[in-house]
């Protein structure tokens, strides 16, 4: 039997903020990424750049731009370049595309009433050159990127406004693109406003009179209601197309089996997986809310919010896996810094050069524990290693990611044949682009290289690594030659 099945959507992933560029082009609007600044690693106060951004330093770079390295405005210039970067994803033969719409394309503030036309053309055009080559789009209507007017008027997701702002260019997307993409994602990692309000969310929490966790579930409920309208339109006006949830997925190990520790991963991973629960079930589930209870969460529901997401459940759950890490009960234990999250150490597991652990079982795992529980296809929309790549003689032998990848391919292979529905698997920054939590073009995750730096040098060109060739073959030989 095939280890992956005939209809298996091989393919590559990419954020708009991140890789397209042109930020001032076909009136774009400004977005909250296009005001975070590179910091070198020496200089930085936090393992990651993001986390830097407070209100102060934004209002700094806002009233002196040009004073400062702003790498997501320059992203790997996707926008001049896509006929160039679709054929060489045609050349790897891929089935399928992961991209998201820059909302400010489409609404450069958030209140137009109308949508930028130039900006609607860019994303036809885009879609017209992947269909020349049969490759399916998968769009990401929001990738961490919100119009800065909202963060500015109203503290982004914070505020119920911006539910109606967000569900009037969804909906103009869906009408427009709904006969050129079948699958569609609402928020990229809609768990990670909890470690990244500002990336997530566009809210700086200092801002807010909340504490620190009900204002992330503010926001938080605001982008589940946004989640479930945007899927109920488009299961009313587009019923040929999926649209389903992501979370960022890190797989949960107990330090111990000490039956303490094991609670405090079942609980620990029911509230990792609550996130899901609204989408997939379409309510808040009892453990979240005993967990608002303990920690003092308190938030402004909705009018009818029950109803909201009773009627826009979703079709599919999409992950991005990087990684597992390990908890335990006592408090008193040390968790490593340096990580998405904070771990214990695992001794079975490697780390990457940016302390992210590498645990290909860990994929196996977590696919079967989220195919037990909901019994919905999944998408693996993102995973990777990011490292730095040296160009030698013009080439890059980037073996290391081939090893990850291949490793991990074996994982979902093991998964499928455990029963698991895997949908596709999309690699994430297929063409090198700029790291979110590090705003850097240092942390390269691609099959092709960007001749780029982290202070904009460079020409830009791309160049096929190693790892294209190999991927090349993995997907002609559907999964067989690894
Ligand atoms: C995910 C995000 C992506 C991407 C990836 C790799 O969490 O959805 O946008 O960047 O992580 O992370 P990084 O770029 O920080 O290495």
């Amino acid at each position: 039997m095939d280890k992956f099945p005939q209809n298996f959507l091989w393919g590559g992933a990419t954020a708009s903020a991140q890789y397209e560029g042109g930020f001032d082009e076909s009136e774009r609007g400004k977005s909250q990424l296009d005001f975070v600044n590179f910091i070198p690693k020496a200089q930085r106060e936090n393992a990651h750049s993001t986390d830097n951004l407070g209100y102060d330093r934004f209002l700094k770079i806002k009233s002196d731009e040009a004073a400062f390295n702003l790498p997501y405005r320059r992203g790997s210039d996707f926008y001049h370049r896509y006929k160039e970067d679709i054929a060489l994803m045609a050349e790897m033969g891929f089935k399928t595309f992961r991209l998201s719409i820059s909302w400010t394309r489409i609404y450069p503030t958030g209140y137009e009433d109308e949508p930028n036309q130039a900006g609607l053309k860019f994303y036809h055009d885009v879609f017209d050159e992947l269909h020349k080559y049969g490759i399916e789009p998968l769009v990401t209507i929001i990738h961490y990127e919100n119009p800065i007017t909202l963060t500015e008027d109203l503290n982004g997701w914070e505020s119920p406004e911006v539910i109606d702002l967000f569900y009037k260019y969804a909906k103009t997307v869906i009408d427009e693109y709904k006969n050129d993409v079948t699958y569609w994602l609402g928020f990229n990692e809609i768990n990670a406003a909890l470690d990244n309000p500002y990336v997530s969310a566009g809210m700086f929490t200092s801002k807010s009179k909340r504490n620190y966790l009900s204002a992330c579930y503010q926001a938080l409920h605001h982008q589940f209601i946004a989640q479930s309208l945007t899927a109920k339109y488009i299961h009313d006006t587009a019923p040929g197309c999926k649209f389903g949830s992501m979370i960022a997925r890190l797989e949960c190990y107990s330090e111990t089996c000490n039956p303490k520790d094991e609670l405090a991963t079942l609980v620990e991973d029911q509230i990792n997986c609550s996130f899901l629960d609204i989408a997939v079930r379409g309510e808040y589930p009892k453990p979240l809310l005993s967990y608002f209870n303990k920690y003092n969460v308190n938030i402004d529901y909705v009018d009818n919010y029950q109803k909201i997401l009773s009627e826009g459940k979703v079709d599919f759950i999409a992950i991005s896996y990087y990684m597992s890490y390990v908890i335990s009960a006592d408090p008193k234990k040390v968790e490593n810094p340096g990580n998405l999250t904070k771990s214990l150490s695992n001794p079975y597991a490697e780390t990457s050069e940016w302390g992210w652990t590498v645990d290909p079982l860990g994929l196996r795992i977590t696919l079967n524990r989220l195919y037990d529980r909901y019994l919905l296809p999944i998408f693996i929309v993102e995973n990777g290693l990011g490292a730095i790549d040296k160009v030698e003689d013009g080439k890059i032998h980037d073996n290391y990611r081939i090893k990850y990848l291949r490793e991990h391919i074996n994982a979902i292979a093991g998964a499928i044949s455990d029963g698991v529905e895997v949908m596709g698997y999309t690699p994430w920054g297929c063409i090198d682009l700029c790291s979110a939590s590090m705003s850097e073009m240092t942390k390269r995750y691609g099959f092709v290289y960007v001749d780029a730096d982290d202070y904009g040098n460079g020409t830009y060109n791309r160049i096929r690594k190693d790892s294209f060739y190999w991927y090349k073959d993995v997907i002609k030989s559907n999964g067989e030659l690894v």
